[in-house]
Parts: structure tokens; sequence; C-alpha cells
């Protein structure tokens, strides 16, 4: 069951201006930071609350670390901007399965390493109205 929004994914240029603008303008400070080569992001987590699951959520702010990225490409194409959502849960492997089963694609066979030692997985966004969405289950049992 999915029981919150877990993150919202920004992609940018440059991690550190955009935490600062995060920071000036709101007060948003970094609560975790963290090099994911798999997924070739830097990316920066800025708590927003706790959730009513022992969850929390984040922004996440992405630049890429490499050309060849899915952050690089999406970014090339349309600058800066809201890139994914992503739906917790407790079970990133029975949601992903039971979703896959309604004939949404799954982007992975199984989750694969997220932020803070999470799994994650993704649904493609031309299955879903053109928004790219992941699942997310936190490292933290306690967090659902
Ligand atoms: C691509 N498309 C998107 C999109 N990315 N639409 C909405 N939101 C996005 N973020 C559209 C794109 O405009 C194309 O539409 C079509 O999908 C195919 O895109 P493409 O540019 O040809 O790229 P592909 O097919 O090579 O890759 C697209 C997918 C890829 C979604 C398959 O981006 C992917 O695998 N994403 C999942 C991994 C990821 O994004 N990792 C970074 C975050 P038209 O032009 O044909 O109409 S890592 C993260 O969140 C972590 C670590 C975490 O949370 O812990
Ligand atoms: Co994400």
């Amino acid at each position: 069951m999915l029981t919150r929004i877990d993150h919202i994914g920004i992609a940018c240029f440059d991690l550190d201006r955009t935490v600062e603008f995060y920071r000036a303008t709101y007060g948003f400070e970094v609560f975790h930071s963290e090099v994911n080569e798999e997924q070739g992001v830097r990316e920066a987590m800025l708590k927003i609350n706790d959730t009513g699951d022992g969850g929390a959520s984040y922004l996440q702010l992405l630049e890429p670390t490499r050309e060849d990225s899915t952050v690089a490409k999406w970014l090339a194409k349309n600058g800066e901007g809201v890139h994914h959502i992503a739906f917790g849960t407790a079970d990133v492997d029975g949601d992903a399965a039971a979703i896959a089963g309604k004939g949404v694609r799954v982007l992975y066979d199984e989750p694969r390493r997220g932020s803070m030692g999470s799994r994650i997985t993704f649904l493609h966004p031309k299955d879903c109205g053109g928004v790219l969405t992941e699942l997310v289950t936190s490292a933290d049992p306690s967090a659902h």
C-alpha cells in the first residue's frame, strides 16, 4: 500500500546553487546527501515533514554526474524542473507487482538501491500520464 509522498525529485544543473536557493528562500536544510553512481546522480534530500506512517516527505534535488545519465538527458531536453514523484510503501516488491498487473510498465525486474539505503523502482512515464513515478521502501523499517 502506498502511504505517503516520499519525495519529489527536482533536476538541476548545479546542486550547490539549488540547495542554496531552497535554504535562502524557504529555510529548508540538507538532511542527507550522496552520490548514486548507478543512477548517475548527486543528490540532496531536504526533509519537509514527518508523515503519519512513521516516514517522512522530502524534496530530492538531483544533479547529473555524467552526460549519459537519465537526468542529464532529461535536463538537456526540458531544462530544470520537476523530474519525478515518489510514493512510499512498506512493500515495494508487492506494490510494483500489483501495479505491473494493471498494465503499467515497471522499469526494473528487482528494486535497486535508492537514497539512504532505500529500495526503489520506477514506473514508465508514458503509462502514468507523463509523470515518471518512483516507488520507495525506506531502509528504516519503522518508517512506514
Ligand atoms: C523521459 N520522459 C519523461 C521523463 N523522462 N517524461 C516525464 N518525466 C520524465 N522524467 C519521456 C520523454 O520525454 C520521452 O517522451 C519518453 O519518456 C522516452 O524518453 P527518452 O528521453 O527517450 O529516455 P529513455 O527512454 O532513454 O528513458 C526514459 C526513462 C528513464 C523513464 C526510461 O529516464 C529512466 O529509466 N528513469 C528511471 C531512473 C531515473 O530517472 N533515475 C534518476 C533519479 P517522448 O519525447 O517520446 O514523447 S534517481 C532517484 O530518484 C533516486 C536514486 C532515489 O530516489 O533514491
Ligand atoms: Co527519486
